[in-house]
């Protein structure tokens, strides 16, 4: 396609119930969408930096300015094959990796539908279903969160991961496990740990969870690494890689047993699939995490996820969790045995609600190409 205009629009959308870490809470999510058009294609990106940049440097404001100023006149006028073209085009503009996953993403998007094959196909997946866990939030109450878990268990999900930070972490992890002692668990701390916790931490081995998640710094390596060779539980990293080359030095240096891959954090489907065929050159399984997207995001994810190394159930779970009324059609459904069925409708597999779009839409911006 060649790329004759660039749309970014913000959405704000509440989410049904408020989603806590141990950087903060969210009520609302405004949610950036790029569209690339020409040739009478659009394909569609989600941009996953939240309000604030508390999980990375990323914001919804920055990635809007870097996309406006750089990374959309890069595009702008360029004849595009193939969404695996993009990341060469953007790669000028440092870091801003969730911003260049937006466009890139809405590459692979038009891509597929240009071909007629579905972008699961395209991007490598083999997996005609894909499990499905939950990530949930730190809560008001103990209460509040054993009640999350049954809802969660009740409609399928095949694996609860918590929130922790310190003063919400193995008072909470006991009582789940009191109730549910052979339930796959994890737990995530975005980063709420230091060394100075070891001890601590040592004691969440107690708890027999398939994985903590980044419990130490957002940016290490190295400490991660001694900190795996002290405990029993696999350490998983999020927010540490950031790309395939990360993966291959985190590996190397055993910092972790297991990787999250995000597209937005990784900057694009290119390097996330480059993510996923590291970690099984190295035997180290992976899964899909998840930023609280919308239906774009989310279908994304979806198609992700069937490639063969997600070997663990993700963070992909069903719209009706975070939204009231999804922008896609159909939404993104978990059957009761926590799967999701991939389709073979070609794209992303699940259509716009265009008046839905239009009626969230907060803020519009349209660029052109010089000549058209
Ligand atoms: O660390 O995985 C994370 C949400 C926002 C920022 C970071 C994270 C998360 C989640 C939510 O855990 C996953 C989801 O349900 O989309
Ligand atoms: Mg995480």
């Amino acid at each position: 396609m060649k790329i004759e205009a660039i749309t970014l629009r913000e959405l704000q959308i509440p989410l049904v119930h408020f989603f806590e870490t141990s950087f903060g809470r969210t009520n609302d999510r405004r949610v950036l969408l790029v569209t690339l058009q020409g040739d009478g294609l659009e394909g569609w990106g989600e941009c996953v930096a939240g309000e604030a940049p508390y999980y990375s440097e990323e914001y919804i404001d920055g990635a809007w300015d870097v996309i406006v100023r750089y990374l959309g006149p890069s595009l702008l006028g360029r004849t595009l094959n193939a969404g695996r073209e993009v990341p060469a085009l953007l790669s000028r503009v440092r870091e801003h990796r969730m911003a260049k996953a937006a466009l890139e993403n809405a590459g692979w998007d038009a891509e597929a539908q240009e071909k007629g094959i579905p972008l699961w196909k395209l991007l490598g997946g083999s997996q005609g279903e894909i499990a499905c866990g939950v990530s949930i939030g730190i809560q008001d109450s103990h209460e509040q969160l054993l009640q999350k878990i049954e809802t969660e268990l009740a409609a399928g999900y095949q694996r609860i991961k918590l929130k922790v930070k310190p003063g919400w972490d193995v008072d909470v992890l006991e009582k789940v496990r009191a109730r549910w002692p052979n339930i796959l668990l994890s737990c995530d701390a975005n980063s709420a740990y230091t060394l100075d916790d070891l001890e601590h931490l040592k004691t969440f081995d107690r708890f027999k969870l398939l994985m903590i998640e980044q419990p130490l710094w957002s940016d290490d390596f190295y400490f991660h690494a001694r900190l795996q060779k002290q405990l029993q539980t696999a350490i998983c990293l999020d927010e540490a890689i950031r790309s395939s080359r990360d993966a291959e030095a985190a590996l190397e240096l055993g910092t972790c047993r297991i990787v999250n891959v995000k597209v937005g954090r990784i900057g694009g489907f290119t390097d996330a699939i480059a993510v996923h065929d590291v970690a099984q050159r190295f035997g180290v399984p992976v899964w899909c995490g998840g930023m609280l997207e919308s239906g774009i995001g989310r279908s994304h994810n979806v198609a992700l996820s069937t490639l063969p190394n997600f070997k663990l159930p993700g963070d992909v779970s069903a719209s009706k969790r975070y939204w009231k009324e999804d922008i896609i059609e159909p939404e993104v459904e978990v059957s009761p045995q926590g799967m999701i069925a991939i389709t073979d409708k070609p794209g992303r597999g699940y259509d716009l609600r265009s008046d839905l779009i239009e009626s969230l839409t907060v803020r519009k911006e349209t660029l052109r190409a010089a000549s058209s």
